[in-house]
């Protein structure tokens, strides 16, 4: 299947949520890997709509279970508004982060887009982590460990009403997302998960399931009516493979059964928004990190070894 589209790029240039800096180098090391050009070369029309501005980063010890929240609510708050204008005009936001606590922004404008437009939305976490923490179970502060249960309306009043949620009306649904890669999740935080009762294929399923299987499961029951959202959390990667973000765990996707997830997303021809967070190219080698992630947002974008029917 081809897709063509119209894509927006929008930087975001901070490591506020992170337990490590140098995420916010993020954005520039996705350009210098060529992003805006390779995405071109499959026909997609791309604007880079530059970076946006925010608090810096204080670099200060949580504060009750978070850390920096102020901070990461004025981050969020212009992440929502940047990829919310971009999804009203009708074009395909991609969010180049920056942390993991961005998508807090990112999804909470695509819900709040879904919930206009009459839409069914699926989101696809791609990451190593559940990032379904509280500032009761954190064990760090971290808000990128958070972003999922805030989404769900388990977090802080400046964070769950971002695009006019509410914890009785929150963005997203737990029933929504679908979790794969996951092999680093807190005590507290499984029992969360277990609890809530989200979709997760950690890497004990890929393992002895396979990635076909997992990705047949993970995107089922999409239809004509859905928008499908993929937050790609680069540490979903093998580090032996993507060693360029601030956390990494052993045990992840190998390249090929990265690119397999990838084909499969872009085979339905729904992807319709899109995340690449945590890259941290202060940790990474000769940009070597980037250049993975941009090559799998290839094949996110259709690219394929030879024509499929
Ligand atoms: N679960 C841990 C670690 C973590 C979550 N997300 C990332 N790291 N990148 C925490 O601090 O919440
Ligand atoms: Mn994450
Ligand atoms: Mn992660």
């Amino acid at each position: 299947m081809t897709t063509l589209r119209n894509v927006s790029l929008i930087g975001a240039p901070t490591d506020i949520g992170a337990g490590a800096r140098g995420a916010s180098m993020g954005p520039e090391a996705l350009r210098v890997a060529n992003i805006g050009p390779t995405l071109e070369s499959h026909g997609v029309q791309v604007v880079d709509r530059g970076n946006l501005t925010g608090p810096y980063n204080p670099w200060l010890p949580p504060v009750d279970g978070y850390r920096h929240l102020q901070e990461v609510a004025a981050w969020n708050r212009a992440v929502h508004d940047a990829v919310y204008a971009e999804l009203k005009t009708g074009r395909m936001p991609i969010l180049l982060g920056g942390d993991h606590c961005l998508g807090l922004g990112s999804i909470s404008a695509v819900a709040r887009h879904c919930k206009e437009q009459g839409k069914k939305l699926r989101v696809l976490w791609l990451d190593a982590h559940a990032d379904f923490n509280t500032s009761e179970l954190t064990p760090s502060g971290n808000i990128h460990g958070m972003p999922v249960a805030c989404l769900a309306g388990f977090g802080p009043k400046e964070l769950i009403e971002i695009g006019g949620f509410s914890k009785e009306h929150p963005a997203i649904s737990p029933k929504w997302v679908r979790q794969i890669g996951i092999r680093s999740v807190d005590a507290g935080e499984k029992r969360f998960v277990h609890e809530q009762e989200l979709e997760v294929f950690d890497m004990r399923y890929i393992d002895e399931m396979g990635m076909r299987h997992t990705m047949e499961l993970a995107l089922a029951t999409l239809d004509a009516n859905t928008h499908l959202h993929v937050s790609f959390d680069v540490d979903f990667l093998d580090p032996s493979i993507a060693p360029g973000v601030g956390t990494t765990v052993p045990g992840g996707p190998t390249y090929r059964e990265a690119q397999l997830c990838m084909e499969m997303i872009a085979d339905t021809g729904r992807l319709s928004s899109l995340d690449v967070m945590e890259l941290n190219p202060a940790l990474d080698e000769k940009n070597r990190t980037a250049t993975l992630a941009v090559d799998l947002i290839e094949s996110l974008f259709g690219k394929s070894t030879l024509m499929r029917k």
